[in-house]
């Protein structure tokens, strides 16, 4: 199991009512990641914490860091705070189709194998805010031109329901879906993050596989959350059994990419919070290994629910 982290996270975030942690260069948050035992794989995000191509590779692979992805922010610079992608302003979609091609020159130079975005802008906060056949239109438009581009860099779409719109443009796995088959490139994929997809009422194992079933590649993001708002929690902290059944099916689906920690330490002590995170995840995978999918997928074809519940009982919670 190879994982990684989002970096943002080693340094300062906030929200509305606080702020957590101090503020880091890239090089400080990289030295964090090294220090995380379990960690070796980085998710950066471009521009705001890239520099040249060679400067950033430097310090990977001073550090002995590998790559998960890109991701493409298309939603902090002040043009983009109330929309980027589908908005009904030209120059503005332009600029936001511009900085993802942008991010994909700086994935190819880096060697990164993807280029990851989670346009949380595009949306609304009211009813009647805005126009959703432009909208749509304009989604798929601009995806499609930046999926387009550079097609040895893959584009991955990574919905949420809510936050920082009140309704997310692509507000769950299947609208992004949707818009990528609309768009019709087989060089994308979905971000499935397992706290974005229980926001929006999935079953994040199902989606996966729905994902990988309709055509398209997947790379998952690991957290938890109570549902209600994506609170980026420690993995398993709520959601155990959900958790264990995404590692059951991204094992089945064969995946080989890296699990990236989109999780938010706040008051937690950040190396601390990230052993945790990286333990259960590592503990799951292993627990995940031990089962025999066969077993589970001859059960489940023959329908014999109540053998599969007592082997959850025995063999996954072990209380049996
Ligand atoms: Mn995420």
């Amino acid at each position: 199991m190879k994982q990684g982290v989002i970096i943002a996270f080693m340094g300062k975030t906030q929200d509305r009512f606080c702020e957590y942690n101090s503020p880091k260069t890239t090089l400080e948050k990289l030295q964090m990641v090294q220090r995380v035992k379990g960690f070796d794989g980085v998710e950066m995000v471009f521009p705001h914490e890239t520099t040249t191509p060679a400067g950033i590779n430097q310090m990977m692979s001073d550090l002995g860091l590998h790559w998960a992805a890109i991701n493409v922010n298309v939603k902090k610079d002040p043009q983009f705070v109330p929309g980027s992608l589908s908005r009904p302003v030209k120059q503005i979609r332009e600029d936001a189709v511009a900085m993802i091609k942008s991010a994909k020159d700086f994935a190819k130079a880096v060697g990164a194998p993807l280029v990851t975005c989670c346009p949380l802008s595009d949306g609304y906060d009211m009813l009647f805010q805005i126009d959703y056949q432009t909208a749509w239109k304009y989604m798929i438009e601009t995806i499609g031109e930046a999926a387009d581009y550079l097609p040895e860099i893959p584009l991955f779409l990574e919905p949420k329901y809510s936050e920082v719109r009140v309704h997310c443009q692509l507000d769950s796995t299947s609208k992004a879906l949707l818009l990528l088959k609309e768009v019709g490139n087989p060089n994308t994929g979905i971000t499935l993050d397992l706290g974005h997809s229980i926001q929006s009422q999935e079953n994040p194992a199902q989606m996966l596989v729905t994902t990988i079933e309709s055509g398209f590649d997947a790379y998952i993001h690991t957290n938890d959350n109570d549902t209600k708002a994506d609170w980026d929690l420690v993995g398993g902290s709520r959601h155990f059994l959900n958790y264990v059944e995404l590692l059951f099916w991204a094992k089945e689906c064969g995946y080989n990419k890296y699990f990236t920690t989109d999780a938010s330490p706040r008051i937690f002590n950040i190396i601390d919070f990230f052993e945790r995170h990286a333990e259960v995840s590592l503990g799951i995978w292993n627990l995940v290994n031990k089962l025999d999918p066969k077993k589970y997928r001859r059960l489940m074809a023959e329908e014999n629910y109540n053998e599969l519940m007592s082997l959850v009982t025995r063999e996954i919670y072990r209380v049996q």
